[in-house]
């Protein structure tokens, strides 16, 4: 629940510097600074952070009964100074955002055996997010819910890197309930670490104790996936990108304003999306044409 608490201290700093602008008294608010030149260094501390620190690959490597599966990070020196560092055992992947391609570094422990996550999905994991100098800013050892699409509701929300590293894992196959309540997760959920950016971390508006263009890692076990159904009209989110571009924001069929998926009447003929399309017993989707011009009933303000 914190990373909702942090993105609320952001929204808060974003309103305070939308009214300063309107008055005069008030010095203006700092602008933002480059994307582009901040990726840039951000690049350089990433590689140098990777380079010089390791994680616990040999308790992974060899685990001893009841271990925990925690990636465990630290500087490579002294004692550790014969370590493998970070750099030898991550891949990247790019995500663009705000028109930038963003670099991010992946450490897959385990990919997980259970259901993968779409873009828009929400999670049930753990987490310890720590800066490139290791300090730890936030962390969850009991599992929490998030959505991993940038949804400004009552939901948690969700920094724009996360849906692009989530959907490389999977969750658990299954749990069971303990005597005493306790949940035990099948042994087969994902394990992995990310090292983000802060282009598509917090940026500018680094919450708590986040300096603002702070690079974050996460380490994290991602445990289940729930597909989201942000309007609950029946269609699941990820499927109401109708360009299919990743962004749930430009997709708004009948021009209302409202993007589709959080507009429960799609088309705007006054007929909810829900009763425009079928949903069978076992969960799958039909969506009927009723006049048969290609365009499903629910899209179609022609035909309900
Ligand atoms: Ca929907
Ligand atoms: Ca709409
Ligand atoms: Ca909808
Ligand atoms: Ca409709």
């Amino acid at each position: 629940m914190r990373l909702s608490r942090f993105f609320l201290t952001g929204m808060l700093l974003a309103v305070t510097a939308i009214s300063c602008k309107n008055d005069d008294d008030q010095p203006e608010p700092i602008p933002d600074r480059d994307r582009n030149e901040v990726e840039e260094e951000d690049q350089k501390a990433l590689a140098e952070y990777l380079d010089t620190h390791f994680y616990n690959y040999e308790d992974f490597e060899d685990p001893v009964e009841g271990f925990n599966y925690n990636i465990v990070i630290d500087t490579i020196a002294g004692s550790n100074a014969d370590k493998t560092p970070l750099s030898e055992f991550v891949t990247t992947k790019t995500f663009t955002f705000e028109e930038v391609d963003y670099k991010l570094y992946i450490l897959t422990i385990r990919e997980g055996e259970g259901e993968r996550p779409k873009f828009s999905d929400d999670i049930y994991f753990t987490y310890r997010g720590e800066l490139l100098n290791r300090e730890m800013f936030d962390s969850s050892v009991v599992p929490i819910w998030l959505n991993l699409y940038r949804f400004y509701g009552n939901k948690d929300v969700s920094i724009p890197g996360y849906q692009s590293v989530m959907t490389e894992f999977g969750g658990s196959t299954g749990y069971e309930i303990n005597p005493d309540n306790s949940v035990s997760w099948n042994d087969d959920y994902g394990i992995g670490a990310v090292f983000l950016p802060s282009g598509i971390a917090y940026f500018s508006e680094g919450p708590g104790l986040i300096p603002a263009y702070s690079p974050l890692v996460f380490t994290f076990k991602l445990l289940g996936v729930n597909e989201a159904d942000h309007d609950g009209d029946g269609i699941p989110s990820w499927m109401e990108d109708l360009n299919d571009n990743g962004d749930l924001y430009d997709d708004d069929t009948d021009g209302d304003g409202t993007p589709n998926f959080l507009d429960p009447d799609d088309d705007g003929d006054r007929y909810p999306t829900r009763e425009e399309i079928i949903i069978h017993e076992d969960g799958t989707l039909e969506f009927p044409d009723s006049n048969n011009d290609g365009t499903p009933d629910y899209l179609d303000p022609d035909s309900f």
